[in-house]
């Protein structure tokens, strides 16, 4: 059902004062392509929207020109009420746009979603990310040209911008992006850009009774769950660890029909057992889908080339979703919405088998300052089979409130996150409540099998870390910079280059 998915997924838009030829975009995002070309004052602008039946509704006017919206907005009903008389515009596109002319800049400080977006009026261009910048967005400037797009390998071919203060992509000289929570205010003609920062995480922490904290999550959570869910049946990828299965039973409660919920393993490892406790407990439709060890690691260039990610455990995160959705082709009806429940250990400190609470802080202050430009969260991952994949944990709501509970609330009476598993105690059989963390890299064997890979081609142990970025940045370079296809870029003989780089001589261990 496209009409359950948002307007648009994706967008290249180049706004211009000096004609010229428009940039040919290629994209890891499924879907159809929606080409416009439009006179605004003394620029022009010219878009290409990823999409999947309804583009129409990815665009609005403005008073002095477009805006082009990638995504959807979670907190609709709220701001419409800031709109005068309470007037419904038509989509998301059309209430930021009327909003921005009551706001300007700063609306963006007011949304809480999932978007990338521009807007070219009156002789500027203005680019924002949503607070967590979970749409990627990659922005090329020189005096006279903006170009922006959802991602980095669309601007691969573009004339080299000039320096921005915003962090620099690798092997793209003069593409930069743009930073979570961030709008970059462009005035065309100079390309001089003012940033504005729309949100920032918590950095002070709130004391709670376990009750109020206990009850503020869950009331923020079924929130953001219910506000992903739309109006199709939503699939839910389903771990059976207590933050997918969380997301999946508050997303059970509000459905009539039983939701979907799909679980991955390897021929190595899986977590079926656990994952079906939780989908005979809710009532779903539950599928489990074996990926052979070998088809997983040929996917590392694909996953890649979705999440246009530097960092190698990221990757070994992202890997098995990846592979899982690439098994998961589109039907007639178009893409799914899908709902995980990435994203919940960064805040509540999950990744940490540590029970001392500074440490515990000391991490979460960690990740919430390192996660941006990880593209952990982009919506391409699922996109590349043109589904639309949405993470409640990083509703701007629940993050607000999660990382700013102080950690004896996140680590307490010997359980790590603590305060969820409270929250889910009356949803969840108990087993699953108490159930400690196994991340997918575990869960699936993908972090040991990639290791494998890699000693088998010769690499000795110690060397094996950074084996496994190299192989991660030769990939992005294939799938990025260079715009080839992941299928066309062999995982093995990427290691075979690596470990010969790394280790001369190296000779394969034999199998
Ligand atoms: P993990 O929490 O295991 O998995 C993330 C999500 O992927 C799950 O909530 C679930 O929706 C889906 N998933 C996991 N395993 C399966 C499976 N076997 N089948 C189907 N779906 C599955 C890593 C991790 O442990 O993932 N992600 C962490 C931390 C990220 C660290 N990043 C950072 N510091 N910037 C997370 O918070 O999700
Ligand atoms: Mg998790």
């Amino acid at each position: 059902m496209a009409s359950n998915l948002p307007a648009a997924t994706g967008f290249l838009a180049e706004v211009r004062q000096d004609g010229g030829r428009a940039v040919e975009p290629v994209f890891a995002a499924l879907g159809d392509r929606d080409r416009r070309r439009e006179r605004t004052d003394d620029q022009v602008l010219h878009t290409v929207l990823v999409h999947s039946g309804t583009p129409d509704g990815a665009r609005a006017r403005t008073r002095g020109g477009t805006l082009v919206f990638a995504g959807e907005l979670y907190n609709r009903d709220e701001l419409i009420r800031l709109l005068p008389g309470g007037a419904l515009p038509g989509g998301d596109a059309a209430l930021v746009a009327a909003l921005f002319a009551a706001y300007d800049v700063h609306v963006f400080r007011l949304l809480n979603g999932r978007f990338a977006a521009l807007i070219a009026d009156s002789g500027r261009a203005v680019l924002a990310t949503d607070h967590a910048g979970t749409v990627p967005l990659y922005v090329s400037v020189a005096p006279g040209r903006v170009l922006a797009a959802t991602e980095a390998k669309a601007l691969r071919t573009a004339p080299r911008g000039r320096p921005l203060s915003a962090p620099p992509v690798r092997r793209l000289p003069g593409t930069h992006q743009v930073p979570a929570g961030g709008v970059l205010d462009i005035a065309v003609a100079t390309g001089a850009c003012l940033t504005h920062r729309t949100w920032t995480p918590p950095l002070a922490r709130r004391i709670m009774p376990e009750a109020e904290a206990v009850d503020t999550v869950r009331r923020t959570l079924e929130r953001a769950v219910v506000s992903r869910t739309g109006r199709g049946t939503p699939l839910v990828v389903l771990s059976g660890g207590i933050d997918s299965s969380t997301v999946a039973a508050l997303a059970a409660r509000r459905s009539l029909p039983p939701i979907d919920t799909v679980s991955m393993g390897t021929d190595e490892a899986d977590e079926f057992p656990q994952a079906r406790v939780v989908a005979r407990h809710i009532g779903s439709a539950h599928r489990e889908v074996t990926i052979p060890t070998e088809e997983l690691l040929s996917r590392l260039p694909h996953t890649v080339w979705a999440a246009e990610c530097l960092d190698p455990d990221v990757v070994e995160y992202l890997l098995p979703l990846t592979a899982l959705y690439l098994r998961l082709p589109r039907t007639t009806d178009g893409g799914r919405r899908i709902l995980t429940g990435y994203g919940a250990d960064i805040p509540l400190g999950g990744m940490h088998r540590e029970s001392r609470l500074p440490q515990l802080d000391t991490a979460v202050c960690h990740d919430m300052s390192t996660f941006d430009g990880l593209n952990e969260l982009a919506p391409n991952l699922s996109g590349v089979t043109g589904h639309w994949s949405t993470h409640p944990y990083w509703d701007r709501d629940v993050l607000d409130v999660l990382v700013s509970l102080e950690a004896g609330l996140k680590r307490r009476h010997g359980r790590d996150k603590w305060v969820l598993r409270a929250a889910m105690d009356d949803v969840l059989p108990h087993e699953v409540v108490v159930r400690p963390k196994l991340g997918v890299h575990e869960g699936s064997g993908t972090t040991s099998s990639f290791s494998r890979l890699l000693r088998d081609a010769g690499v000795p142990q110690d060397l094996v870390r950074r084996a496994k970025r190299l192989v991660v940045q030769e990939m992005f370079d294939h799938v990025v910079v260079e715009g080839r296809h992941p299928d066309e870029v062999a995982a093995d003989a990427v290691v075979e280059r690596v470990t010969g780089r790394l280790v001369p001589g190296a000779r394969p261990v034999p199998q």
